[in-house]
């Protein structure tokens, strides 16, 4: 009997600075009312899904900051999405910004859960590759300031829910190949991941054209590449200035993209996962057990980049050729 995930790709438009959290519940809402019409066991809406996309600005006033931050989750903002998923039997995936204490002390992370058909938190991820930068760089068109705002999560998990086991990453976590390994070495048959993306990249503009094709590229490559289902959802479209790409989609783990939204604002797309289909890429060519060499990869956890001489030339590792 093959496991079957109906999933939705849940796209934000965007939200401005001033828009309420119940005001985007609402619109949360409205989509996955749309999403469960249309067959949804799963919705999966993007990251920083609660409020605009504040690192875009810098800001001096910590109060200000946290108030683009959740302290529990659910609230009294968000009970009514947790509501409905349980009336409606539709789990989802939800990114946020979340303001933890850790002994005592605040920690501010960029985080996502996973809910289940009857409501419950069954996974939480905190982003581990934080982009952009850390102090106010006015050169910039806007800023994208998540290395001041946010600190890194420990790692990557995969949970047991929806029949099969998912796995969570958030925006530009998509872009690392360790992301997908990391959880692909946990059995991960479907990663969802949420992204604000702009168009626009401060430091290197010449890849602002290719923006929609490096979202794609990185998704395919991380499905493909271990034999897992990959959903990606945008917040998009022109948000407080900024222009985000769309792209939403879902990738089979043969690469091929098998969904995607078509406009750049609030749109569900639906697409139908046999998670069963994993195995056809699993147990073949990325039969991890078969065919990886873990002594020949020992560079990628001893390092962070590459180890340069005072010259500029890569030092040669241990062993190499
Ligand atoms: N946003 C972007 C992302 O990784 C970025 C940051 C854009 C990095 C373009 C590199 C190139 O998709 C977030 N929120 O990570």
């Amino acid at each position: 009997m093959s496991r079957i995930l109906n999933v939705a790709l849940g796209q934000l438009g965007p939200i401005a600075r001033a828009d309420s959290r119940q005001r985007v519940v609402g619109r949360l809402c409205e989509l996955m009312r749309e999403a469960h019409a249309c067959g949804a066991h799963l919705i999966v809406y993007p990251e920083l899904a609660l409020t605009t996309f504040f690192p875009r600005w810098y800001i001096e006033d910590q109060d200000e900051i946290d108030s683009f931050f959740e302290r529990e989750m659910p609230n009294a903002a968000t009970q009514p999405l947790f509501d409905l998923a349980r009336a409606l039997g539709v789990g989802f995936y939800l990114g946020y910004a979340e303001l933890a204490t850790e002994a005592g002390k605040p920690a501010r992370y960029n985080t996502s859960i996973l809910v289940d058909r009857q409501g419950r938190i069954v996974g939480k991820y905190r982003k581990v590759h934080l982009p952009g930068h850390r102090e106010h760089e006015p050169w910039r068109r806007f800023q994208h300031l998540e290395k001041r705002y946010f600190v890194p999560g420990g790692g990557f998990g995969v949970s047991e829910a929806f029949g099969g086991k998912i796995g969570m990453a958030i925006c530009n976590d998509r872009r690392w190949a360790e992301t997908y390994r990391v959880m692909g070495l946990q059995g991960a048959e479907m990663v969802l991941i949420g992204y604000n993306t702009p168009v626009h990249n401060a430091p290197a503009p010449e890849h602002d054209d290719l923006s929609l094709f490096h979202n794609q590229l990185s998704m395919q490559a991380g499905a493909y590449q271990n034999g897992s289902w990959v959903v990606g959802v945008a917040k998009a479209g022109v948000e407080e200035g900024v222009d985000s790409i769309g792209g939403s989609c879902v990738i089979a783990p043969s690469g091929e993209v098998v969904g995607a939204c078509l406009t750049k604002g609030d749109e569900v797309a639906i697409a139908r996962c046999d998670l069963d289909f994993c195995a056809v890429y699993k147990r073949t060519t990325f039969n991890f057990d078969a065919h990886r060499q873990p002594h020949a990869y020992r560079m990628l956890v001893e390092r962070r980049g590459e180890t340069l001489m005072a010259d500029g030339s890569p030092v040669a590792a241990a062993g190499c050729d």
